[in-house]
């Protein structure tokens, strides 16, 4: 592919190279950042690669993002990974480099940068990275670190190769990346640890789900946040757990933040990316994001999930 040629050349000619994400960062965001981090290191030892953003528990064991000066942005190259929505980018000086790359794998919002490569058939973002490596394998590297990093990032967005766009080149790569030094059993344990307070949370949560028509949701508050101890990851991740029940063929939770409700949908049929759309969200065809003002616009979200349900099903 043309693209990746275009972006190597970028990446050849910076001598700085800043790595960016979205906000809330997940295993996916770490992992391409992470994995992109490394191989440009470990390519290019001359290089000053860094990662920025917020930092994310959950994925911690990938690595640390850095902490770096405004003035390194002078005359260096940004890269946005795993990010369709401009304002959704972790770390606003991304603006500051003297160019911007975006890579990314969601529908896109915003095209952003100098140079983009959006494709939607990877399942995820660090497979995209992966990939590029993989492109260019004689003349780039990568270390353990790295294939760590895009092997969680690749099984974290396909929820353990489960969902859809998970292709032959998937598991090739996944391959590649175990045979760099990925440890299936490490990574998998790390993600699979819970607190006890994840699992109480988790048993209530079901307990009190909603059904509705054709649709079952879950409403995580603060206080229960609070009263269980957890991350907002832990309770996002929730929306999981809400799949696969008979006659439910979509799902969502509504979890409480500190100025808005975040919805998180899910679906195994019908293309929920629409309705995601009314709501200022999007995402995937299966996978979207959403938000609203207050538990107040609830009702008028699974009203409309009705609606829509009815409409298209
Ligand atoms: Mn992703």
């Amino acid at each position: 592919m043309q693209i990746l040629n275009e972006i190597l050349e970028k990446i050849k000619k910076y001598e700085t190279i800043i790595i960016h994400g979205h906000q809330r960062p997940d295993g996916d965001c770490y992992g391409a950042q992470f994995g992109l981090k490394d191989v440009l290191k470990t390519s290019f030892p001359n290089k000053n690669v860094y990662v920025v953003g917020e930092t994310s528990e959950y994925v911690s064991f990938i690595g640390t993002p850095d902490t770096i000066d405004d003035k390194l942005y002078e005359g260096a190259l940004s890269i946005v990974v795993d990010t369709a929505t401009e304002s959704r980018i972790s770390d606003k000086r991304y603006s500051l480099g003297s160019e911007v790359i975006k890579i990314d794998h969601h529908i896109p919002v915003d095209q952003y940068g100098d140079l983009i490569w959006v494709d939607t058939t990877f399942p995820s973002c660090a497979q995209m990275i992966a990939y590029f490596y993989k492109t260019f394998e004689n003349e780039l590297k990568m270390t353990e670190v790295g294939a760590r990093a895009m092997y969680t990032g690749i099984v974290t967005d396909t929820g353990r190769f489960r969902y859809r766009g998970v292709s032959k080149l998937t598991h090739e790569i996944a391959g590649l990346l175990i045979e760099k030094g990925a440890d299936v059993v490490e990574i998998d344990n790390k993600l699979s640890k819970e607190s006890i307070g994840v699992f109480r949370f988790k048993a209530e949560l079901l307990n009190n789900a909603i059904f509705d028509e054709g649709f079952v949701y879950g409403i995580i508050k603060a206080e229960n946040v609070e009263k269980y101890n957890i991350s907002m990851e832990d309770a996002a991740a929730t929306v999981n757990l809400f799949g696969g029940i008979e006659g439910y063929n979509v799902w969502f939770v509504a979890v409480e933040y500190p100025n808005e409700i975040r919805l998180r949908i899910r679906s195994s049929g019908l293309e929920i990316d629409k309705l995601a759309n009314l709501f200022e969200g999007g995402g995937h065809k299966m996978a979207s994001g959403a938000r609203l003002n207050s538990f107040d616009e609830l009702d008028k979200f699974v009203s409309e999930m009705r609606a829509y349900i009815k409409r298209y099903q």
